[in-house]
């Protein structure tokens, strides 16, 4: 039975692959920071919780990192653990590049020391192309961070890279570009538009305020990115590969979809902060525009070309932009309707 080890264990990616790799019969270990209440809901939610051992570790302290691997000796390692929230990153960009960038070295470093074979996975972004330098976006277009967050990656990317042409060590990164569910986090565009389209379907919000409509993303599913790093892993030679739809869509259209599945028209009006986008049949304001929710430097837009990915792992995405606007509207609206019958 191989065993791995996940960092970000509570988050959504950290439940999909902790559920694919029980099905493929490995014994996961769940690695959570400790907080004064540990949140397993996308775990309970997937019905895995009770299949992981959980492990504390938290990727600022070195030691604690060295010595759960120690304890553990994983096969894989996937280092998916990050201050994930590229607007926040701004806001805390020392705490940021400490856990998102320094904390995959933490990592790196006791792999090297207590065992140099065990296979590692470096949740690598689509944010680092940032202002991209080339459409779509693969393995050799140049980087160009334009956050904390996307600096602090890139780091934990080139470090990945460079342990494995230092030491021989199997490392793989993936740059994944944004994939979404019905277990990403609130603060996130798509899943804010999607509870949101719910609670005001049913009465209980009002309306919803975003900032950039135009920013453009590459769009995907979750479960499907995460057989994309297991197969990673399973290569002869370790390597790194974008993972993307080929396709982007900007947030206005994701805005427009999300309302459209729950039976609602919209129409826009106004200009940049001062544009509202309207209920066709009633005339009723529903999205609004604020400063708030601009960043200081924005990624207008990205578009992945998964070519490599299709090739070398047989990895393609199957969810189109569409269905999964759906999936992520339906699955909220069951919950606020759930949520208010107890
Ligand atoms: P997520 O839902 O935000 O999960 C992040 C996880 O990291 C959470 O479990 C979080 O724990 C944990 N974490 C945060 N700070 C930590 C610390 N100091 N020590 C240990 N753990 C810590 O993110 P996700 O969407 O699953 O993404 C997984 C990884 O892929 C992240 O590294 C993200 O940056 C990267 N990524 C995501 C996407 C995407 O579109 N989803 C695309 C490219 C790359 P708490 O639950 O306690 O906060
Ligand atoms: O949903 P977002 O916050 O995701 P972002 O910044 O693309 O980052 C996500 O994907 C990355 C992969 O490329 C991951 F590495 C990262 O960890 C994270 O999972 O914002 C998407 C776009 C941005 O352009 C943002 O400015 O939506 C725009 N936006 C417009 N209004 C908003 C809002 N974003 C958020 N979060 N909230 C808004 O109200």
């Amino acid at each position: 039975m191989k065993k791995a080890l996940i960092t970000g264990i509570t988050g959504q990616d950290g439940a999909y692959l902790s559920r694919l790799l029980l099905e493929k019969g490995y014994e996961v270990y769940g690695a959570f920071r400790r907080t004064s209440d540990l949140h397993l809901n996308k775990l309970k939610f997937l019905k895995v919780a009770d299949k992981i051992k959980y492990v504390p570790l938290e990727l600022h302290e070195f030691t604690n990192i060295y010595r759960t691997i120690e304890k553990i000796q994983p096969d894989e390692i996937y280092n998916l653990g990050a201050q994930s929230f590229v607007a926040v990153s701004f806001e805390i960009p020392i705490f940021t590049a400490d856990v998102t960038a320094l904390g995959a070295l933490r990592i790196l470093e006791a792999i090297r020391d207590i065992n140099p074979k065990i296979k590692f996975y470096q949740a690598s972004s689509s944010e680092m192309f940032g202002r991209v330098q080339e459409t779509p976006q693969n393995e050799k277009t140049p980087f160009y961070p334009r956050s904390p967050y996307a600096a602090s990656k890139l780091f934990a990317h080139w470090i990945t890279v460079n342990y494995r042409e230092s030491y021989g060590m199997f490392l793989c990164s993936g740059i994944l570009f944004n994939h979404e569910s019905p277990l990403r986090g609130f603060e996130f565009v798509t899943r804010k538009t999607t509870h949101s389209v719910a609670r005001i379907k049913y009465g209980f919000q009002d309306k919803i305020i975003l900032g950039n409509l135009d920013s453009r993303r590459d769009w995907g599913y979750a479960p499907e990115y995460v057989e994309a790093m297991w197969l990673m892993i399973q290569q002869d030679k370790p390597d790194d590969y974008v993972i993307a739809t080929g396709e982007t869509h900007s947030v206005r259209e994701f805005v427009e979809l999300a309302f459209k599945n729950a039976g609602i028209d919209i129409v826009w009006s106004g200009k940049g902060v001062d544009e509202k986008g309207k209920d066709k049949a009633s005339g009723r304001i529903l999205i609004q525009v604020a400063p708030e929710f601009f960043r200081p430097a924005e990624v207008d837009f990205l578009m992945g070309d998964y070519s490599k990915a299709k090739e070398k792992l047989g990895w393609s995405p199957k969810t189109t932009f569409k269905e999964l606007v759906r999936i992520m509207v339906e699955h909220d609206l069951v919950l606020i309707q759930k949520e208010n019958q107890r």
